[in-house]
């Protein structure tokens, strides 16, 4: 009986043996030139490893996130789905915890052979109830509930590093330690294929680097110069996992993305040039942003052109790994695990076997924000309460030129397009409505704000008075 368990593992291992890894990199709100492979970055930018990887990619100029904040896109990004689906449009929504019913990348690919490790910032729950070490992946080396986490305080019994469910008392540098960790998971795992799912907080507030990497830079602004060295510092950190990959030999069967979660935030002085607005919006400078896809062995290298979506991560990544998905309708049931992803399998595109095809994608954060917007070929319609604004993206890419009123029959399309899509999401879980309310009766009392909105505003407050600087500091950042 042993043997034949033996037989079967080796039969199993040996078929696994032959898939890629798969590396998952989200950088947190880096802006979209703030990267040496966008031509048009400034000067001081330095991220020569990035750059490098960027050589050896598929560099999607028009990659987009799901969401223009961390949590919404980290849960569309985890399901291949729109997160709308699951009623989650706001930070606060995704950030209280994507339900456990949700298939996500670990308990797709485990069953198939692979090791499964998560590294930095969760974001998908409060607490121990939503950790990812409950959701399949084996080894897990990072926080929790929040949005930020002190890059140097890293024993807060306030804001703990967990491994595993276990907490743990850590020293150093956030970001050195997630490139760490994910080194030793590579080379602990290389025997077998492995999916790593390394979600940095850089560069997300608060605004903390070492003193001598600070002082690298000279931008005359003392924030952007610590902003620039938390990316220096995670642009380090992605030069050593390029090259434990290479130095174990796994270099070229490993599928790597690197996105960033949403756009650069303005307030924090990123820089998403030639794209209009930042995070928590969503023109383009906070849905676009930098998307590599690498996978030596299988893809040669350049640019992709046509938009792509973070959503179709998960559907690439199961492909890369022969991994089928059950294509279930989803239609009237939101919280089925196994329903059809939004996303789609990018690899004939990337390898030149297909052409793309039209596509439309989608954006809504709910009645409370009073965002939205659609992309339909070049067209996109970016709605931020009760103003609606047409772009031509093929002419204006950085949306200066407002159609809208020139043209309100592409406006009706483009409404009635979203409109569509968003009749097939989920109620949000907050119990607002899915879409702002563009025309209030007249003479309607204005509504109150809720507990939520009261915090946010106070965080905001704090946030603007704190202007984080030094590396003594250890602000809570808001959490988005
Ligand atoms: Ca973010």
């Amino acid at each position: 009986m042993k043997c034949l368990a033996l037989l079967l593992s080796l039969a199993v291992s040996l078929h696994a043996a032959d898939k890629p890894n798969i590396i998952v990199v989200v950088a947190d709100d880096l802006g979209y030139a703030d990267v040496l492979f966008n031509p048009q970055h400034a000067k001081e930018i330095t991220t020569p490893h990035l750059d490098s990887l960027a050589k050896q990619s598929v560099i999607c100029r028009q990659g987009y996130v799901s969401g223009h904040v961390c949590s919404p896109t980290r849960a569309g990004l985890m399901t291949g789905r729109y997160q709308q689906r699951l009623g989650l449009y706001t930070g606060g929504e995704a950030g209280s915890g994507l339900p456990m019913s949700e298939k996500i990348f670990p308990q797709y690919l485990k069953p198939a052979g692979y090791a499964t490790g998560q590294f930095g910032k969760w974001h998908l729950g409060p607490d121990l109830a939503w950790s990812p070490a409950l959701r399949g992946f084996d080894e897990v080396f990072g926080f929790l509930g929040r949005g930020a986490h002190d890059y140097f305080k890293l024993d807060d019994p306030e804001d703990p590093i967990y491994r595993g469910t276990e907490i743990v008392h850590e020293k150093g540098y956030l970001t050195d330690r997630l490139g760490e960790e994910t080194c030793a998971f590579i080379t602990k795992h290389k025997a077998q294929p492995f999916f790593a799912y390394l979600a940095f907080n850089a560069v997300h507030a608060p605004l903390q680097a070492p003193d001598d990497e600070i002082a690298k830079f000279n931008t005359g602004n003392k924030d952007r110069d610590t902003l620039l060295a938390m990316g220096k510092r995670l642009d380090d950190a992605m030069g050593k996992i390029i090259a434990t990959l290479k130095s174990e030999g796994e270099w070229d069967n490993t599928l790597l993305f690197f996105i960033s979660d949403n756009g650069g935030p303005l307030a924090q002085s990123a820089d998403n040039t030639p794209l209009r607005g930042g995070k928590h919006t969503d023109y383009e400078g906070g849905i676009r942003v930098p998307f590599l896809v690498c996978w030596p062995a299988q893809l040669k290298p350049g640019e992709w052109q046509s938009p792509v979506s973070s959503l179709d991560i998960l559907p690439t990544a199961l492909a890369a790994a022969e991994v089928k998905v059950a294509a279930t309708s989803v239609a009237g049931d939101s919280a089925k695990a196994e329903a059809t992803l939004d996303g789609i399998n990018l690899l004939p595109l990337l390898k030149g076997e297909a052409a793309p095809q039209s596509r439309d994608l989608f954006w809504c954060s709910g009645s409370d924000e009073g965002w939205w917007a659609v992309r339909s070929g070049d067209w996109k319609l970016v709605g931020e309460k009760a103003k609606i604004s047409l772009f031509d993206l093929s002419k204006d890419v950085s949306e200066a030129s407002d159609l809208a009123a020139q043209m309100p029959e592409k406006v009706a399309e483009l409404t009635k397009l979203h409109d569509a899509w968003l009749a097939n999401m989920a109620k949000p879980v907050k119990a607002g409505e899915k879409r702002y309310d563009m025309a209030p009766q007249a003479g309607k009392k204005p509504k109150k704000m809720t507990k939520e909105e009261k915090k946010k505003a106070r965080d905001m407050e704090r946030a603007k008075k704190r202007q984080p600087t030094t590396t003594n500091e250890s602000p809570k950042a808001p959490n988005p």
